[in-house]
């Protein structure tokens, strides 16, 4: 029987149909899907935090609506993808709790701190913009209900990502002061975006076994290329020089060439010691103590709602 049901996983794969929740699967697929979708959501839960910190101080009416729906679709992002999650068989509380003790891991960039205005468009600009390069192809993804997750959340990450370039646009169009905080916001988020796709192919131990099992659709490197040459024309059309003295064009190879991030930063970054790793962790914490009253009022009322049903 079980011959009969690799065959069957195998042959679902191999068609590039997808797996739903209730099909056979490998133990090793499920584990390797609760790894990244977990992670995945975890990064859009823990990802509201850079960009949250300027709600409070955006420059006018306009731009704090427009951040707080930002902020909020990170929340739904982060909520649809812990649902995908939880059809593999783990509960939202087990996840947090991987999260809270440091059992999982969420993107390295958000470790990183957002310390001007800028930052929210660079965030949307280059952070959301290095989000859809990974996502579209996971649309395609062979788990069913995170490739559907992904083509809702790819649709509102588009626009996210529009919405940053708008305002670094905006900024460029103003001082000579507003000027040089794009460029020192684009300077400091470079590196640690072209670190978002992981580590080179090289180094990655869980890519061959995504890439053949239509978990991943394409490599980091090539992910990371492909960032790189769609964000070069649209640094140059906004102003902005690339903090990158490596970076040009290679005619022959048809694409950009690029120095190699500091990977020993990434490492650090990922084994907790990023710039803001404590304070994001101790943030997440704080919220979770202090939601507990709303779990246990939702628990309750539901209980009641639950017994005056059945009676
Ligand atoms: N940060 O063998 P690989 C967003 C880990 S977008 C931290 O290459 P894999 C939207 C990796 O997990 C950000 N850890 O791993 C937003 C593995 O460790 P493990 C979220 C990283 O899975 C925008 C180890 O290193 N997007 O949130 C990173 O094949 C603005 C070895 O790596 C996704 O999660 C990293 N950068 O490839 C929200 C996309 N890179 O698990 C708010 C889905 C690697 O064995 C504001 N995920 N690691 O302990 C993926 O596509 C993949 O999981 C990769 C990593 C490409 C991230």
């Amino acid at each position: 029987l079980q011959e009969r049901l690799q065959a069957a996983f195998d042959a679902t794969i191999a068609r590039n149909d997808r797996i739903e929740p209730r099909d056979w699967m490998p133990e090793d697929y499920r584990r390797t899907l609760v790894r990244q979708i977990a992670q995945h959501a975890h990064s859009e839960i823990i990802g509201m935090q850079p960009e949250g910190a300027w709600i409070g101080r955006a420059p006018s009416l306009r731009r704090k609506a427009i951040l707080l729906a930002k902020v909020q679709d990170e929340a739904g992002h982060g909520l649809y993808l812990y649902s995908a999650c939880e059809t593999l068989g783990v509960s939202r509380a087990e996840l947090n709790e991987l999260l809270l003790s440091g059992r999982q891991k969420y993107s390295s960039i958000f470790n990183y701190p957002a310390l001007s205005y800028a930052d929210v468009g660079t965030i949307g600009w280059l952070v959301d913009g290095a989000a859809i390069c990974n996502q579209v192809p996971l649309c395609r993804t062979s788990y069913g209900p995170y490739g559907r997750a992904m083509i809702r959340i790819c649709k509102e990450e588009s626009f996210h990502q529009r919405q940053g370039y708008e305002l670094l646009m905006t900024m460029m169009r103003g001082t000579d002061a507003q000027r040089a905080m794009v460029q020192e916001s684009v300077d400091r988020f470079w590196w640690p975006v072209l670190m978002m796709f992981g580590p080179p192919d090289d180094r990655s131990p869980n890519s061959a076994r995504s890439l053949a099992w239509g978990v991943k659709r394409h490599s980091n490197d090539e992910l990371r290329q492909r960032f790189v040459d769609m964000t070069v024309p649209q640094a140059e059309a906004l102003g902005v020089t690339l903090p990158d003295p490596e970076l040009r064009w290679n005619e022959e190879r048809g694409h950009h060439d690029f120095g190699e991030p500091d990977w020993a930063e990434l490492d650090a970054v990922i084994r907790g010691n990023g710039p803001c790793n404590t304070q994001r962790m101790a943030h997440r914490r704080a919220a979770h103590e202090d939601g507990a009253w709303v779990r246990e009022a939702a628990s309750a009322f539901a209980e009641r709602t639950d017994r005056a049903d059945r009676a």
